[in-house]
């Protein structure tokens, strides 16, 4: 039986009557999106209809998911909230703590050792607060949530940017900042600005070596790693309906790359085959009552031109396989061609690592997939070049493919199984094979690939790819290998070809598990104390940011000019400083050392214009902050794309920066520094960015009168007396006006709390 299936049977029961209502107020045929929108209205009912891109509206959720990276601070912030429990279902799972070494069973030992105080602190949080808890080990939150949680049609949030696999349910799936789940736990309506709608129809069917994987590895390369911001990107047409539930959640997963607010895929026979197969008659059952509800009306995918901003189309028949990178999702190359590329940019052909896992791809399907490569290996003497590690994606994937034979074909080869977790995909992986920063190339079939991202190194290249293509790499030792077309030579010194993979949708046996790993929530939690020791190094009880006043912002310097790529991981690095995501002050030592100084292209070594020496970021913005100076970040374009880490605004905030300024925003980024209380701007003429100088002070000439749909007027002056005044945008609307003027969005549900 599934979790919280009342609530999914309210949700179902209410659909009918809130997308006719809508349909009629929108006059035309809906899309599945905008089905899914207009029925989590926080009001009910519309009495109007959306502007694409332009409403702010109030949505109400139907549940949300945390991670233990990012929940540490989201809970910590509900704790603030003064509510003795949260308001929809939520759960947390411990997933991004767990560093791969050794093997499953030692790594969870010294993880569960290394991390006891951060996985009890949100046991006994869940446990007060009537939250889920999955305990490390369980498995990775975006497959968890896809086995047990997400249901077709319904709408979540999740303070993880990989929210969005659940659209492979057939759901709207949001990652967001801890801030904005704080909202919904307290019982608030959450809002977002009514997403644009881009339409991806699939013709022909996925075959061979082709994957799910390859559809969005195209998608990101024609997209680019903004394309999708702002939208909601709705796959259909008869390719849609060949792929698998999982294989719906890879791509989903991976509109994260692009920038999406979330993608999604209508219900139909793939779902509810995963529905049953995942003992959830009851959901398969309820969502069969309502199916017509489920998906776009038939008009709409008839002429998709007439409904949707913008149209793709892609021929799964002819679409090749693919691998992207390196440092960064979008630069797409079909594999065939990726020898001749990476020569030409003298990228190592030599591959160390093929790792296979990560939210992404770590379902059961995915691992027969790149098993029956792994399994070929062996059938036909071919020794392994590269090293190989796997994550399964949750216990029940890891022991249900152990008691498969899977798990025994991948060692066969010398893979390590490493936990049920993220490992290597966040940078938890102590990594032997290498002594300092050497260049080299690894391949795995996660999400992203930003440098140094997985190792630390900034010269691993690491290219994306299907877990199938990972493992006939990972076993040729070459990025120039094309398993479609050249050959390998084995033991015996003959050449042998690989055969394509196959694949196990769903496990003919059944799916197994012995302990999930899930814990529930006490009825009653009021009685649960929840502890902070004072001088944890890990957990810090956080304080009420103050308002930004507008005259502290006269004469603000300038703390760093960002140049190019500047992802949350940037911003506020993963890895090693995963350990402080508790603890505010701990981890502002990590603001910004990742982003390249435009004055100097260098990493962390800003000028303190105080002094005049150059030191580290967040060194020199402590001595700011100690000197009671305001400052402001410059950055270019899709400014903190990637996570969903709040962290990345939260520690700028606490240090004393109080203005962001940029090109463009990454969607979730740009709302969380709002919701700190932040000034998150963009310039009117891009080109401004040439003008701001490494001794620039700044003046915010008219923030007395901050007023939405309002440009602001920013004079910067230079240290040689001259000075320019420039125009700068926002996309503040009123109550996010009040959340700057209160100090943070908390500092306003606090308020009200106490009124
Ligand atoms: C990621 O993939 O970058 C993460 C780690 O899962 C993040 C969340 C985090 O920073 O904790 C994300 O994608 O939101
Ligand atoms: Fe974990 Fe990686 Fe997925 Fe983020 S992208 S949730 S780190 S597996």
């Amino acid at each position: 039986m599934a979790f919280d299936i009342d609530m999914i049977k309210g949700v179902y029961s209410q659909m009918a009557e809130r997308v006719d209502q809508a349909r009629e107020l929108v006059g035309r045929p809906l899309t599945l999106s905008e089905k899914i929108l207009y029925s989590h209205l926080w009001d009910g009912k519309s009495n109007k209809a959306f502007t694409r891109g332009k409403d702010y509206v109030d949505f109400a959720p139907d549940r949300i998911a945390c991670q233990d990276a990012t929940a540490q601070m989201a809970l910590l912030q509900f704790m603030q909230a003064g509510k003795p429990k949260v308001a929809v279902p939520t759960t947390v799972h411990c997933d991004h703590l767990i560093q791969a070494k050794s093997g499953a069973v030692a790594d969870l030992k010294v993880a569960n050792a290394t991390s006891e105080e951060v996985f009890n602190f949100l046991e006994s949080v869940s446990n007060k607060y009537g939250i889920g808890f999955w305990k490390p080990g369980a498995g990775i939150i975006h497959q968890v949530v896809l086995e047990n949680y997400a249901f077709p049609g319904g709408m979540m949030i999740g303070t993880d940017s990989h929210t969005v696999n659940a659209g492979g349910l057939g759901m709207l799936a949001i990652g967001v900042g801890g801030a904005d789940a704080v909202d919904v736990m307290a019982g608030m309506p959450w809002e977002l600005k009514f997403p644009k709608l881009i339409g991806v129809k699939l013709t022909g069917n996925i075959s061979g070596w082709t994957s799910a994987k390859d559809v969005i590895l195209k998608v990101a390369g024609i997209l680019t790693v903004k394309g999708g911001t702002g939208a909601i990107v709705e796959y259909f047409g008869e390719g849609a309906l060949n792929l698998s539930c999982t294989g719906k959640g890879t791509i989903c997963n991976m509109g994260a790359e692009i920038g999406a607010t979330t993608s999604t895929f209508g219900y139909d026979a793939s779902m509810e085959r995963y529905l049953r197969a995942t003992d959830r008659n009851d959901v398969a059952d309820a969502a069969n009552e309502v199916k017509a509800h489920l998906t776009a009306d038939p008009e709409v995918y008839a002429q998709p031109e007439k409904y949707f901003d913008e149209i793709i189309e892609i021929d799964l028949n002819t679409l090749k396989p693919h691998l992207n990178g390196p440092f960064t999702p979008d630069l797409a190359t079909p594999v065939g061609e990726l020898g001749e590329k990476a020569r030409a940019n003298d990228w190592p052909l030599k591959v160390d690592w093929g790792l296979i896992g990560s939210c992404t791809n770590s379902s059961y399907e995915d691992l027969t997939r790149a098993a029956s490569i792994a399994k070929q290996a062996i059938d036909k003497k071919i020794k392994p070049k590269s090293d190989f590690g796997i994550n399964p994606g949750s216990e029940q994937i890891r022991f249900t493919a152990e008691r498969d034979g899977l798990l025994q074909i991948f060692e066969e080869v010398g893979a390590t199984i490493f936990t049920n977790a993220c490992g290597p995909c966040i940078g938890q992986w102590d990594r032997s094979d290498l002594k300092g920063d050497e260049k080299n190339t690894i391949v795995h079939s996660f999400n992203r690939n930003f440098s140094k991202r997985a190792d630390g190194n900034p010269n691993t290249h690491a290219f994306v790819g299907s877990p199938e293509m990972v493992a006939a790499i990972a076993i040729s030792g070459r990025l120039d290998f094309d398993p479609m077309n050249d050959t390998l030579i084995n033991e015996d010194g003959e050449a042998v070809k690989l055969d394509m993979p196959l694949g196990i949708e769903l496990p003919v046996n059944g799916f197994a598990v012995e302990d999930a790993g899930f814990i529930a929530p006490d009825e009653d939690g009021s009685g649960v104390s929840v502890k902070v020791s004072p001088t944890s190094e890990r957990l810090q009880l956080l304080e009420s940011f103050q308002p930004i006043e507008n005259e502290s912002l006269a004469g603000a310097k300038l703390l760093i000019k960002a140049q190019g790529k500047c992802t949350t991981d940037h911003i506020s690095m993963a890895g090693p400083w995963l350990r402080f995501r508790g603890h505010l002050d701990n981890i502002a030592n990590n603001t910004l050392i990742g982003a390249v100084n435009a004055f100097n292209q260098k990493t962390n070594f800003v000028k303190n214009q105080l002094t005049g020496e150059y030191m580290g970021v967040p060194d020199a913005q402590r001595a700011y902050k100690a000197a009671g100076i305001k400052t402001i970040v410059v950055g270019d374009h899709n400014y903190g794309e990637g996570s969903s880490r709040e962290h990345a605004a939260m520690q700028p905030r606490h240090l004393g920066v109080a203005a962001v300024l940029v090109k463009s925003f990454a969607r979730i980024h740009e709302t969380n520094l709002k919701k700190q209380g932040m000034l998150g701007l963009t310039f009117v003429n891009e080109s401004d960015y040439d003008l701001i100088k490494e001794d620039d002070t700044f003046n915010f000439v008219d923030i007395a009168s901050f007023k939405a749909g309002q440009a602001l007027t920013i004079e910067i002056k230079h240290a040689d007396g001259t000075a320019h005044t420039i125009q700068v945008n926002h996309t503040y609307n009123d109550s996010q006006i009040g959340w700057f003027r209160a100090g943070s969005a908390l500092n306003v549900i606090k308020k009200e709390n106490a009124a």
